[in-house]
C-alpha cells in the first residue's frame, strides 16, 4: 500500500526521510514511482521542470509504514544557487553550511527565480538521506559537480543513484571517476525502465548503512517486499504450466480418415483452443504484474490489442523463435501446421522419434503396444504438436523475464535503449519428457485435486516452474 500526498511538516518522526534530488529531467519522478510500484505518483514528462513542488510518499511494508520518499523538483541552476550561497557565507562568516542553507530559504521568496532550488534546499534539510539521481548519458559538467557541492552542505549522506545505464557503461565509469572526488564511493545503479528487484534491494541495503537507527525497519520492508516479489513470479510461473499443460494434453477426436469436412472443423477447433488459451495466459499474466498497454510497448512485446502478433500457427513462427524447421516437419505436422496425430496415448511425432510406428524392437513394441494396437484399430486424435508447444512455451518465458524486468516509470516507448530479449531462453532439460507425459494424460487438460495431488503431474508442475523462474 502507498500512500502520496504533498509535502507537510508533519512527517511521522519515526519513519526515515529519503529525499529524491538531482538536476531536472533525470528520473527522480520516475524512481519513486517505480519504488512505489505505482504509476499514479507525481507527473512525469521528458521535459525540465515537471515536478514542480515537493511531494511526499510513503512505503509501507504491508500495512507497516517503513519509510517516506520525498520528490523534490530538480535543480536547474546551480550556478546562481552556489554564488547565492557563497555571497551569504561572505556575509556571514561565522555561519556553518547548514546555516547558510537556512539563511538562504529564509531569505529565498516565492518569485525569487532560486524558488525551486529553495524548496530542494528545505527538503534536504529535514531529511535523513538524500539519493542524488544522474543521468548517465550527460557528460560530467560543472553544474553537476556543483550540485554535488550544495549537497554535501547539509552534511546528509548522500547515494547517487546512476539512472539510464542501459548502454551507457563508459559514462558510467566516468561518473564514478569524477564522485570519487567527493568520497562518493557507494553509488548504484537503477534503470527504472528496465527495473530489477536486486537493484532495489541493494538501494534499501545501501540505506540501511547509512542509516543504522532503522535498519530493522528497513530490514522488514526488504524481507516483505523479496515475499511479494516471489509471489508474483510464482503466480506468474504457474500460470504458464497451466497453459501449457491444458494444451498438452488437449485432444481433438478425429472421425474417420475420408470425412475431411469434419477433419479440417476438428483442427479449427484445436487450433481454436491453442490461441484462446494463450491469449487468456496473456492477459492474466499482464495483470499479475500489473502491466498497461504502455508498458507492454515500452518492453517491446509483440502484443497488440490483447493478442501476440505473430500467430501461433502462422508459418514463419518457428523460424522467428529460432527452431529447427527440419527436424520439427519430420516429428510432427502429420495432418497440418502444428497439428500431430494422437494415436492411443501416443503422438506420431513422438512415435515417431521412439522408432514405434517403424515397428522397431520388442522393447517398444511392449511400451507402446497398446497405443500401436489403437492405431490399428483407428482410434485417433489430434493434438498440438511438439513445435507449437515448444514456441508456446518459449514465448511465455520470454514474456516472463521481461515482465519481470520493468518498473513503472517510463513515459515513451521510444525512449528504450536496449531490448531485453534473451539469448538463455531454452526448453527445460526434460523437455521431451515431460510433453510425452503430458499427452499421455488427457485427464489433465483441466485443474482438478485428483490431478494436483497426482506426484506425476507435481513432478512435471515443479520441473517447469523452476525452468521459467531460472530463465527469469
Ligand atoms: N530510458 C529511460 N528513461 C527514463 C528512465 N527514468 C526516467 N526516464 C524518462 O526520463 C524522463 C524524465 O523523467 P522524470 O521522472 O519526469 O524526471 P524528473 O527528474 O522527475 O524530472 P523533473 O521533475 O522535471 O526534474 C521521462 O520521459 C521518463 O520516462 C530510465 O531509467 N530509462
Ligand atoms: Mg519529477
Amino acid at each position: 500500500m502507498n500512500v502520496a500526498d504533498k509535502a507537510s511538516h508533519q512527517d511521522i518522526p519515526s519513519l526515515i526521510n529519503i529525499a529524491v534530488v538531482g538536476h531536472t529531467n533525470t528520473g527522480k519522478t520516475s524512481l519513486i514511482r517505480t519504488m512505489l510500484r505505482s504509476n499514479q505518483f507525481g507527473k512525469i514528462e521528458d521535459s525540465a521542470g515537471t515536478t514542480r513542488h515537493v511531494e511526499r510518499a510513503t512505503i509501507f511494508a504491508d500495512n507497516e509504514a517503513i519509510l517516506n520518499l520525498h520528490d523534490t523538483p530538480g535543480i536547474e541552476d546551480s550556478h546562481a544557487l552556489l554564488r547565492q550561497l557563497k555571497s551569504i557565507g561572505t556575509h556571514h562568516k561565522s555561519f556553518s553550511p547548514i546555516e547558510i542553507l537556512e539563511k538562504f530559504i529564509a531569505t529565498t521568496s516565492i518569485d525569487d527565480p532560486l524558488e525551486q532550488e529553495a524548496k530542494v534546499i528545505r527538503q534536504i534539510l529535514r531529511s535523513d538521506v538524500l539519493l542524488y539521481i544522474i543521468d548517465v548519458r550527460e557528460p560530467v559538467l560543472e553544474k553537476y559537480l556543483m550540485e554535488i557541492e550544495i549537497l554535501s552542505k547539509a552534511m546528509k549522506p548522500i547515494i547517487p543513484v546512476f539512472n539510464f545505464i542501459a548502454n551507457h557503461t563508459a559514462e558510467l565509469a566516468i561518473w564514478r571517476k569524477k564522485l570519487a572526488v567527493f568520497n562518493l564511493h557507494t553509488s548504484l545503479e537503477f534503470d527504472t525502465v528496465a527495473f530489477s528487484f536486486e537493484a532495489e534491494k541493494r538501494l534499501y541495503q545501501k540505506i540501511q548503512t547509512l542509516v543504522e537507527s532503522h535498519y530493522d525497519q528497513l530490514q522488514k520492508l526488504i524481507n516483505y517486499r523479496a515475499t511479494v516479489w516471489d509471489q508474483l513470479c510464482l503466480s506468474a510461473a504457474k500460470r504458464i504450466v497451466e497453459l501449457i499443460v491444458s494444451v498438452a494434453c488437449y485432444r481433438e477426436s478425429k472421425r474417420n480418415q475420408s470425412d475431411s469436412h469434419a477433419n479440417s472443423t476438428a483442427v479449427q477447433k484445436l487450433k481454436d483452443f491453442v490461441r484462446k488459451s494463450e491469449q487468456s495466459c496473456l492477459r492474466d499474466l499482464l495483470t499479475i504484474f500489473n502491466f498497461s498497454e504502455k508498458d507492454i510497448a515500452l518492453q517491446k512485446i509483440p502484443v497488440s490489442n490483447g493478442q501476440w502478433q505473430l500467430d501461433i500457427f502462422a508459418p514463419g513462427v518457428l523460424k522467428a523463435y529460432g527452431l529447427d524447421i527440419g527436424s520439427a516437419a519430420l516429428k510432427g505436422a502429420a495432418t497440418g501446421a502444428g497439428i500431430d496425430l494422437m494415436v492411443g496415448g501416443l503422438s506420431l511425432g513422438t512415435a515417431t522419434a521412439l522408432g514405434a510406428i517403424a515397428g522397431t524392437g520388442w522393447s517398444t513394441f511392449k511400451r507402446y503396444g497398446k497405443e500401436i494396437k489403437a492405431k490399428i484399430q483407428g482410434m485417433q486424435w489430434l493434438c498440438v504438436d511438439e513445435s507449437t508447444l515448444q514456441i508456446l512455451y518459449l514465448r511465455q518465458q520470454q514474456l516472463l523475464s521481461k515482465l519481470m524486468h520493468r518498473g513503472h516509470a517510463a513515459y515513451q516507448a521510444d525512449q528504450i535503449d536496449t531490448t531485453t530479449a534473451s539469448a538463455s531462453e531454452k526448453l527445460p532439460s526434460n523437455w521431451p519428457d515431460i510433453i510425452n507425459t503430458l499427452q499421455q494424460n488427457p485427464i489433465w487438460c483441466k485443474p482438478s485435486t485428483a490431478r494436483n495431488q497426482d506426484p506425476q503431474y507435481q513432478n512435471i508442475e515443479a520441473k517447469l516452474i523452476n525452468a521459467l523462474l531460472a530463465n527469469g
